[in-house]
This record gives C-alpha cells, structure tokens and sequence, in this order.
C-alpha cells in the first residue's frame, strides 16, 4: 500500500479472469479491507460430486498470488496425478455415465479447496460462509461474496446442430465453455434459479463510496449478478457512483468468448456496445486507448467516458488502471 492508497469503500462486481486482474491493481490503490467483490457464481458446478465455484476461486487464487497465471485458473505448481488417475475408470463407465469425467481438469491441490467446499455445504454453511472461511485461509484481506447463496446455474442455448448437440438444445455453461472450448453458437442464454435467488450484500453495494463493474463478461459474467433481485434497481439508484471497464477491445475480448456472444445475442461487440448495455447503471465507463474514437457516441449515451490503457499485461497497469478507475468519478 503506497501513500496514495484510498480506503473508499468499493464494491467490484467481478467473473473471473479480467476481475480478478483488476482486483490486483485495486489491492495496490485501495485499503484491500474497505474492498467488497460481488462475484459471480453461474458458472458453478458439480464435478465427481464435488462442488465447484471457478470465480469465486479464481478471484481468491489471484489475490493470493497462486493462480496459474498462464491458465488463468487454479494454482500455479500444479500436478494433475487424481485426473491421470481417473484414465482407468473413464475405459469402463457405462455410456450416459458422467463419472470420471476427464473434460474438466482439476489439479491435486485445487482439489483441497473443492473438498473444503463441499463438506461445509453439506453441512450445511451457506455459500458466502464458506467463501469467508476459504478466503481467510488464503489471508485475502478483502471480502469475497458469492454474489448469491442460492445455486444459479447459467445454460446455454445453442444456435445450431453442432457437435455439442441439435438447435435448441441446453447445456451448462461449463460444457459449453471448457468441453466444446466456447467454440460453439449461442441462441439464447438464461440463469437457472435466478427468480429463487436473493442478492448477497446489497446494503454494501448501495452505500459503497464506488462501484466497479470489472472488465469481465457482460453476458454470463456481470449479467447473473444483474439479473439477482434488486441489483439493476440498486445500481440505477446509485449510478453516478458506478463505473465500468470495458471488457471489449478494438471489437475483441481479451480472453474468452464475450465479443462473438455479444454478436451472438444482438449486441455490438465494442466498447459501444457495452456502454449501451451498462448506460442505465453506470454513469462512467473506461475504455482503451484503441476505442478512442469511441468515445463522443459513447458520452452521446450520457455517460462519461475515459479514455486509458486498460490491457492489464503488469500488476502495475493494473494499479494504474485501477487509480484511474477510482478517479473517474472524483471529477463529478
Ligand atoms: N477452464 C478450462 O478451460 N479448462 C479446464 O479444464 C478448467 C478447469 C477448471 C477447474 C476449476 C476452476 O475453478 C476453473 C476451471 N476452468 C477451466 C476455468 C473455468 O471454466 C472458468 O474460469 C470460468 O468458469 C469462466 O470464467
């Protein structure tokens, strides 16, 4: 923490991967205990019956400086023996089975955090319990909160008969994102128990000095936590204290498959095209210096509009991004 640091209260609504980099950087510009991550969790899942949360994991990893920052997700030094192991039984399941999946990679260590997990839900800790729990563990100074305690499960619907299945069809979104690579066409996407399922620390969002939406997928990575009870109403109360990174650059994701899902469901995929998604919420948004001339039909939306690097190669970009990010809304 240098002497500029802030001790604002900041919300960040985070996915994984983009977040949980501009989550670094804020950890250097802002007191990491005045820090509130509302982070998805549609992309759950139960793998050999163990309970999964990839952003809640990823965003923890990466704050704990263990994430395989090639990967992207789980730990760094990590060995895959339990899946290697699985090879023997996945010859002999009976076709239908799902056991001893070999799709989804679970490294040995990783697998701690998926049986701590698992135990505590059955018995019977609720999701943001257990991530308090998981995140003490890795001395995380900021509060990590699934964005839920409910289960919200994201399903994909597919565009066309492709290898992961006929028109129409649904499939969850680890299938569609790790099991046919995001290489696949999306008709429509929905958030399964969204209507049972209550936001979690919505006090803290509506009184935090600074929301961020983080440079994480607008579709299934911030749109779950909209879609939550109360969340849209929330921000668009408090919007001129919510800020937003684009995620889309010169027309492209940086990782993952949000600029062709964008096209996919009518969206633009560019930095407008997010500014439209988030006017109604987000009084500012920051995009690249490559979207620059972006940025007078994005203030023609009605929103501020911040021109900077937001291509977090160095913890160091992601500070200043971060700086910037919280200066944006000084100006107002
Ligand atoms: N992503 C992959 O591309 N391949 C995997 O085998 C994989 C395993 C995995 C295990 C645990 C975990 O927390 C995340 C994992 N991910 C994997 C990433 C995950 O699919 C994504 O992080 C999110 O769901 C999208 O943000």
């Amino acid at each position: 923490m240098n002497a500029q640091s802030n001790s604002l209260s900041v919300v960040v609504l985070a996915g994984g991967v983009g977040a949980a980099r501009f989550l670094r950087g804020l950890a250097m510009v802002n007191e990491p205990k005045s820090t509130t991550v509302l982070v998805n969790t549609g992309d759950d899942t139960v793998m050999h019956g163990l309970n999964i949360s990839p952003d809640i994991d990823t965003v923890i990893y990466t704050l704990a400086q263990a994430i395989d920052a090639q990967r992207g997700w789980g730990l760094t030094n990590e060995s895959w023996r339990a899946m290697e192991s699985l090879h023997r039984y996945a010859k002999v399941r009976p076709p239908g089975s799902t056991a001893a999946s070999e799709w989804f990679n679970l490294g040995d260590q990783d697998l701690a955090t998926h049986f701590y997990r698992t135990a505590r839900r059955s018995e019977g800790a609720d999701a943001w319990q257990i991530t308090r729990e998981i995140a003490a563990a890795w001395s995380i100074e900021q509060q990590i909160v699934p964005m839920t305690n409910q289960d919200v499960s994201t399903v994909v619907e597919l565009a066309e008969d492709c290898i992961a299945g006929n028109a129409g069809q649904r499939i969850s979104f680890q299938e569609y994102f790790v099991k046919y690579k995001h290489d696949i066409a999306v008709r429509s996407v929905d958030f399964a128990g969204i209507e049972n399922a209550k936001p979690n620390a919505l006090a803290q969002l509506a009184s935090a000095d600074v929301v961020v939406i983080a440079p994480s997928n607008p579709i299934v990575s911030i749109g779950p936590i909209r879609a939550l009870d109360g969340v849209d109403s929330t921000l668009e109360k408090i919007r001129d204290r919510v800020v937003a990174i684009s995620p889309i650059v010169g027309g492209h994701a940086i990782k993952g498959p949000a600029d062709r899902m964008l096209k996919e469901l009518g969206h633009e995929s560019s930095a407008l095209g997010v500014a439209r998604m988030y006017s109604s919420i987000a009084s500012t948004l920051i995009i690249d210096n490559v979207d620059a001339t972006l940025k007078p039909a994005i203030e023609a939306l009605g929103m501020r509009c911040v021109v900077t690097n937001t291509i977090m190669a160095d913890p160091q970009i992601s500070a200043e991004l971060a700086r910037t990010t919280l200066a944006s809304l000084k100006g107002k």
